[in-house]
């Protein structure tokens, strides 16, 4: 009976901790991690299929920035030490340039993100 309770333990921590994790990943297909840190994106530029769904996670290594690409509707803020997601898809090929939106220091212009999205 204890063997038992000690497997249903190790099985259910960690199915509760991803149930209830901070990294919500909703109905999509590919999560990227994006990190942010004075004064640069990393990877600073991704590609994506058209219409696939994505999940990027969010982290912030240092202050806080936030990531913004206008053409797909991102204004997400990454308040440092805490991550976060937003999901993004494109029903349009191109690239999309973002930026960190939130003055971080005096290299904050550079910040530049691109969406490469191509045709399946
Ligand atoms: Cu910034």
């Amino acid at each position: 009976m204890t063997n038992y309770l000690q497997r249903l333990v190790i099985l259910a921590v960690p199915a509760a901790l991803f149930t209830a994790g901070y990294v919500k990943t909703q109905d999509t297909n590919r999560i990227i991690e994006v990190r942010a840190r004075q004064f640069s994106f990393s990877p600073s530029e991704i590609t994506i299929a058209k219409d696939e769904k994505i999940t990027l996670v969010l982290i912030s290594e240092d202050v806080s920035h936030s990531l913004v690409i206008p053409h797909l509707h991102v204004h997400q803020s990454m308040p440092k030490g805490h991550p976060v997601s937003v999901a993004i898809t494109s029903d349009q090929t191109g690239d999309f340039d973002g930026m960190c939106g939130s003055f971080c220091g005096s290299g904050h212009e550079s910040m530049r993100f691109v969406v490469h999205v191509r045709d399946k």
